[in-house]
């Protein structure tokens, strides 16, 4: 399958479809094959998150709670003290994370005194010895370059889905304006976070695109999560169907033979899946995960539950599986 790993405009579409259309067993077992080419199957990459500024986003994405377009049990609250983040921070690197990553529901960076306080944030988090990582929507060149330079390891920004499905799910910013951010990021050399979400109305089609998008940038991202929808009251995509365990399963395998070294994490929607579906996903490739009680807005599994599925599996967290 080594073909399929290249990352190059070379990659059919219909190869990627191919792959997804395989047996799940089939494919989950050269997909674990892969990651331990590349990987330690013992291993698990922690990352934590927070919100630094919820709510009150002028995007529309129909996934999110934060869109100021849709009524939502989300309270907004302006930009967080810095003070109150590295606590946050530290608490984190307590429990046993390794990366601590900053999210604000922002259509794009504004130079100013949030994204300065944003500067600050990293510079602080990163001095406590954990890696950084930011989501803030869009930004250019220039604001890339202070990020990195204030110490920025990684930067979230993802395709969220195919570009044929995607205009039924984001209308204000274009898929466009997400390969030049992405664009942006690497040039000023900082690794890439980009991945998508399952379980939006899309075909199998289109996550075929999904994929087929995400392992022809070149060069591949570094880390791509896979997040489930989690279908937030008063969001376009409240009533969206539950996605299946398998379907999880499958779009990881998938990433992992199209991505061997990146770090795919099963991201947002682990407190719907069992632990039997998610093992799964770990034996098809996922090593990494977000941990602590929340997501950016939504809940996530309790940090006791995720340590006792850790020792089941006899995974260990670790600082750096790269
Ligand atoms: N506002 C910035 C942006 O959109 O680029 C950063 C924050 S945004 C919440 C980061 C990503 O989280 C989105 O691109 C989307 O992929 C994911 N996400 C947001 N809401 C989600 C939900 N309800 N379920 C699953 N993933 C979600
Ligand atoms: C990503 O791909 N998943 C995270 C992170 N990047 C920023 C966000 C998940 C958000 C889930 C919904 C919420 O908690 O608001
Ligand atoms: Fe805003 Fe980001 Fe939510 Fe879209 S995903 S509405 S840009 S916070």
């Amino acid at each position: 399958m080594t073909t399929l790993s290249q990352p190059s405009s070379d990659l059919a579409l219909e190869a990627v479809q191919e792959l997804l259309a395989r047996p799940l067993l089939d494919l989950v077992y050269e997909a674990a094959q892969v990651h331990r080419t590349h990987h330690r199957p013992d291993e698990l990459q922690c990352s934590e998150l927070l919100s630094i500024k919820t709510g009150a986003c002028p995007e529309d994405c129909a996934y999110c709670s934060q869109s100021s377009r849709y009524t939502t049990p989300v309270e907004r609250s302006p930009m967080a003290e810095i003070r109150e983040v590295v606590q946050r921070a530290q608490e984190a690197l307590e429990r046993g994370a390794d990366r601590f990553c900053m999210g604000a529901a922002w259509r794009q960076v504004k130079d100013g005194e949030a994204f300065e306080s944003v500067l600050n944030m990293v510079r602080e988090v990163k001095g406590l010895g954990l890696e950084t990582c930011v989501t803030l929507g869009m930004l250019d060149g220039e604001q890339a370059r202070r990020l990195k330079e204030a110490g920025l390891d990684y930067y979230n920004h993802n395709l969220d889905t195919g570009p044929s499905h995607y205009d039924k799910i984001v209308s204000t910013r274009s898929y466009d304006d997400r390969l030049q951010t992405l664009e942006n990021v690497r040039e000023a050399g900082i690794s890439v976070c980009c991945g998508g979400i399952l379980g939006m109305g899309e075909s199998e089609f289109d996550r075929a695109e999904l994929l087929h998008q995400l392992a022809i940038l070149d060069p591949q991202p570094e880390s791509v999560p896979i997040n489930s929808l989690v279908a937030v009251e008063g969001t376009p995509l409240a009533q969206a169907e539950p996605l299946d365990w398998s379907e999880m399963v499958r779009v990881i395998a998938a990433a992992r033979i199209l991505m061997p070294r990146a770090v795919i994490r099963l991201s947002a929607g682990r407190k719907e899946m069992t632990e039997e579906g998610q093992s799964l996903c770990f034996l098809a490739g996922a090593n990494s995960i977000f941990v602590g009680d929340e997501l950016l807005t939504t809940p996530n599994p309790a940090p006791q539950s995720d340590a006792a599925l850790l020792s089941k599996l006899g995974l260990k967290a670790v600082r750096e599986t790269r």
